[in-house]
């Protein structure tokens, strides 16, 4: 499949790799890049070949926020027609882990993507800010709720009410990413971590993907129930009698996906 504002690959080790590609605009989030996007992560996260997704841009930008220009002289009703939404609700149904790596800008919705996958790894040149502020909105894409979740009311207020930006090594000091790393090696530390997942087993990477995601929705005790229920589930599988057989018999389990 060949688009014309990301770069798909299937990568060795189960990855499925997407490159935003639109280096001359900071890989601003038009609405035909967010349409590849979402269309390269789903047959991605339908390939029982892959096992966990990376986003990525380049070492000056991961994405400097929506597509601006697009929006201008967009009018309320045009905005609520047209399919952003959905596209940014199609990342977040994905089943399959989704890691971002991060090197440069991850502004406005390119932070709100970031933040949207379940991991974050980032150069030590990486940047996070929600500067919607300065445009007279505010964060469209969850950033006013993910964000928080992640930093905390303050520093959130601080970000989203005046335009403070993070560096990777504040983000990661705050809990919104996972790991940094020099630029010259981020992107291949990000591919192996994700290859590690991607040699996990698959049922129970999914529902532990879908239970740790369910904090966002629900109560404690709905969320303690749900993971019980979906702990019980995966004794139906024949990847639980072969982990726990191969941890018995001191041997590397071989994973089904069944
Ligand atoms: N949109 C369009 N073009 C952009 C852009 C953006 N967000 N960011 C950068 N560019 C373009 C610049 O216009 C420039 O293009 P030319 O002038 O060369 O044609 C080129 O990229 C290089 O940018 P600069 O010349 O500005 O580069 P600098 O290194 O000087 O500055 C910068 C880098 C990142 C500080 C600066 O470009 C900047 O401040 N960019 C805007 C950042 C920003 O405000 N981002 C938030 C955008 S609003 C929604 C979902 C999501 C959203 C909304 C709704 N729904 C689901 C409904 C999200 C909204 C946003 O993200």
């Amino acid at each position: 499949m060949s688009y014309e504002n990301i770069l798909a690959e299937k990568l060795e080790g189960g990855v499925g790799l997407v490159r935003l590609n639109r280096p001359k605009a900071l890989n601003a989030l038009n609405a035909d890049l967010m349409r590849e996007l979402v269309e390269a992560l789903m047959l991605f996260d339908a390939d029982p070949e892959v096992g966990c997704l990376v986003i990525t841009g380049n070492e000056k930008a991961f994405a400097a926020g929506a597509d601006i220009k697009e929006m201008e002289t967009a009018t309320t009703v045009e905005m609520l027609y047209n399919d952003r939404i959905s596209l940014w609700d199609r990342i977040h149904d994905l089943k399959k882990p989704v890691i971002a790596s991060v090197s440069g800008v991850a502004l406005g919705g390119g932070c709100e993507l970031a933040m949207a996958c379940d991991m974050i790894i980032a150069a030590d040149n990486a940047r996070f800010g929600q500067p919607e502020i300065n445009l007279g909105v505010i964060p469209g894409a969850g950033g006013t709720q993910r964000l928080t979740r992640a930093v905390g009311k303050a520093l959130a207020m601080e970000m989203v009410l005046n335009n403070r930006w993070l560096t990777a090594e504040e983000a990661y000091r705050f809990g919104l990413v996972n790991r940094v790393y020099a630029p010259e090696v981020v992107f291949d530390e990000t591919l192996r971590i994700a290859r590690e997942i991607a040699a996990r087993a698959p049922v129970a990477i999914r529902i532990a993907k879908e239970s740790v995601n369910a904090t966002y929705d629900m109560f404690l005790g709905d969320g303690i129930r749900f993971e019980r229920r979906n702990f019980y589930f995966l004794f139906s599988t024949e990847d639980q009698k072969e982990g726990m057989n191969a941890f018995v018999n001191k041997r590397d389990p071989k994973w089904q996906g069944k």
